[in-house]
């Protein structure tokens, strides 16, 4: 059995990292349009980079939850027919221990030089405007896809839809697409699709199976589920 698992800012909501549309979320005091676009970068640089420099220092205090744990135990028994989409530009996942995670938004940890493309693991901040190691240019940029740019990995992740069995959409709002379309994607191509959600989801009457509640209850819950009685194994 193939499955997919996107995962938005809800699966890291209990390790501390706001989301973005709750009511204490991470913008509640940005205006997206301020921070979340290439126009808005190139108009105020120094408040995107003040924004994304304070987010990825934060990363330092924060830990995986036993939802990030429960996923990476289910790649350690399905192994490759488990793919993780993530819309989150934390590392929570890979710190439980998945190595099958593509970051469709980018990286915090990442940096992005518009001069020579290189993508750079980045630790630090961004704002006092460092060169790309690669090529010397001061053009590095946070790593992360705005409203207007295209999502990373989509051919991957289109392909991995339609070959999916399971396609489990958790902790995110459904607000936001591409990545809103891939439960209608995955319909199209057969698969069952489940949503866990702290709340109903922009998409919820699409899924054939919801399940509402914190994500550290729910995801290792589907995961004991599944790898107890549902017949799921390696290749299988
Ligand atoms: C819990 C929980 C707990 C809480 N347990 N659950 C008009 C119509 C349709 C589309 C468009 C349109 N106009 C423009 C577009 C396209 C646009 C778009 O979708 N706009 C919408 C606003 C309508 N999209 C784009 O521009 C994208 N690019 C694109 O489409 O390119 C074209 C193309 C695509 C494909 C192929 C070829 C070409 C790019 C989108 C980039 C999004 N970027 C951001 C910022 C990333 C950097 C950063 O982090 O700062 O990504 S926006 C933000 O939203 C971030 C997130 O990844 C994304 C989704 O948010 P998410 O994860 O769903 O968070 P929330 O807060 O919304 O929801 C949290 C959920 O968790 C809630 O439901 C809670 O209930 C739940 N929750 N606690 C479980 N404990």
């Amino acid at each position: 059995m193939k499955v997919t698992v996107l995962t938005g800012a809800g699966i890291s909501a209990e390790s501390g990292v706001p989301t973005f549309r709750d009511a204490d979320g991470l913008w509640e005091g940005h205006d997206v349009e301020e921070v979340a676009t290439p126009e808005a970068y190139a108009a105020r640089p120094d408040v995107v980079h003040r924004f994304y420099d304070a987010r990825r220092a934060a990363l330092a205090t924060v830990h995986p939850n036993p939802a990030h744990h429960a996923l990476a135990r289910l790649e350690e028994a399905i192994g490759d027919d488990l793919l993780v989409v993530t819309q989150n530009v934390d590392d929570l996942h890979e710190r439980a221990g998945s190595t099958r995670v593509l970051h469709m938004h980018g990286e915090l940890r990442s940096a992005r030089c518009e001069a020579c493309g290189a993508r750079n693991r980045w630790h630090d901040d961004l704002g006092h405007r460092p060169p790309c190691p690669r090529c010397g240019a001061v053009e590095l940029r946070p790593d992360v896809v705005w409203f207007g740019e295209i999502p990373y990995g989509m051919d991957r992740i289109a392909t991995a839809i339609a070959g999916t069995d399971l396609f489990v959409s958790i902790g995110t709002s459904g607000a936001v697409y591409p990545a809103a379309g891939f439960v209608q994607h995955a319909l199209r191509h057969g698969a069952t699709t489940l949503e866990l959600n702290l709340a109903r989801s922009n998409g919820t009457c699409l899924f054939d199976d919801a399940r509402h509640g914190p994500a550290t209850e729910l995801v290792p819950a589907w995961v004991d589920e599944l790898l107890g009685g549902q017949g799921v194994r390696r290749g299988g």
